[in-house]
């Protein structure tokens, strides 16, 4: 029996094949568990609806998250069809393009709000609306960040401080859904090539120096990502709440390397 067998999951972020929420859903449909998907705006529901059929799911719906009306919607019409929610999974995120270039220093407070509203907020705004939903035995919420959150890796600038900020945002709604046996943990996902991180300058740098880097030698992909997220929302991970999980093969542990003469056993 799968590991999710008789639960509903709501993703939230969907945009294409190469989506992590896209390995998220692969991963629970595997599982045994129900799908059901919400998109941002009108341009991706040509690229959603058909995957969404992939995996058998009948609930698909836009939702803008900066939009409260829209965001009332999307839960009422999912009461319409599902009488109870078990997964929550949360891979939004949005900074202007502008933000993701140059320096931290420039950010405008405009820039800085929208990044904040739809990267952070939105986790709150769509828990707040879940939870009479969480009525199984396991309910849970999961979001996706970046290691751009500990640590400064060039252009990330505003979306590190919004991923610092939804990594607080899942240890305070884990600490006030805990009583209530609702979980909220994160993924910190090493980098993969998707359409968030299509056009990023110097991204392919970022891939590189991973391979190179990271104790495991090597860049995650979309499934390694599905993989972690099975276990965080299934009875497995019943006693893992406010967690961040990397799963970047080992990166974000790394400080120094050696020099090329010490890798090679020259000097010491
Ligand atoms: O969180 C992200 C990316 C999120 C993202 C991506 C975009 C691209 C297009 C948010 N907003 C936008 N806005 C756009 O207009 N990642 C973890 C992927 C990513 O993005 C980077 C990275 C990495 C890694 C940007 C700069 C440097 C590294």
């Amino acid at each position: 029996m799968g590991l999710l067998e008789g639960r509903t999951a709501l993703i939230v972020g969907l945009a294409n094949e190469r989506s992590l929420a896209w390995g998220i859903a692969q991963a629970f449909a595997a599982e045994g568990a129900t799908l059901a998907f919400s998109y941002a705006g009108p341009a991706l529901e040509r690229r959603v609806r058909p995957l969404a059929e992939q995996v058998g799911a009948r609930f698909v719906e836009q939702c803008d998250v900066q939009r409260d009306a829209e965001l009332d919607a999307l839960f009422a019409r999912f009461r319409e069809q599902h009488d109870r929610l078990d997964v929550l999974v949360h891979a939004v995120a949005f900074a202007r393009r502008e933000e993701l270039a140059g320096r931290f220093v420039d950010t405008s407070r405009d820039g800085f709000q929208l990044a904040m509203d739809v990267s952070v907020y939105s986790l709150v705004a769509l828990t707040q609306r879940a939870l009479p939903l969480f009525t199984g035995p396991n309910p849970s919420v999961l979001t996706l960040t970046y290691d751009g959150a500990r640590r400064t890796y060039p252009n990330y600038n505003v979306m590190g401080v919004a991923k610092a900020a939804l990594e607080a945002a899942v240890r305070y709604l884990a600490r006030d859904l805990g009583p209530q046996n609702i979980r909220v943990n994160a993924i910190s996902a090493g980098p993969v090539r998707t359409l968030a991180s299509s056009g990023i300058r110097g991204f392919h740098w970022i891939l590189d120096q991973v391979e190179e880097r990271a104790p495991l030698r090597r860049n995650i992909a979309q499934a390694d990502v599905g993989a972690a997220a099975v276990y965080l929302a299934s009875d497995l991970a019943r006693n893992v709440t406010g967690h961040t999980l990397y799963v970047d093969a080992g990166y974000h542990i790394v400080g120094a390397e050696l020099g090329r003469a010490e890798r090679e056993g020259e000097v010491r």
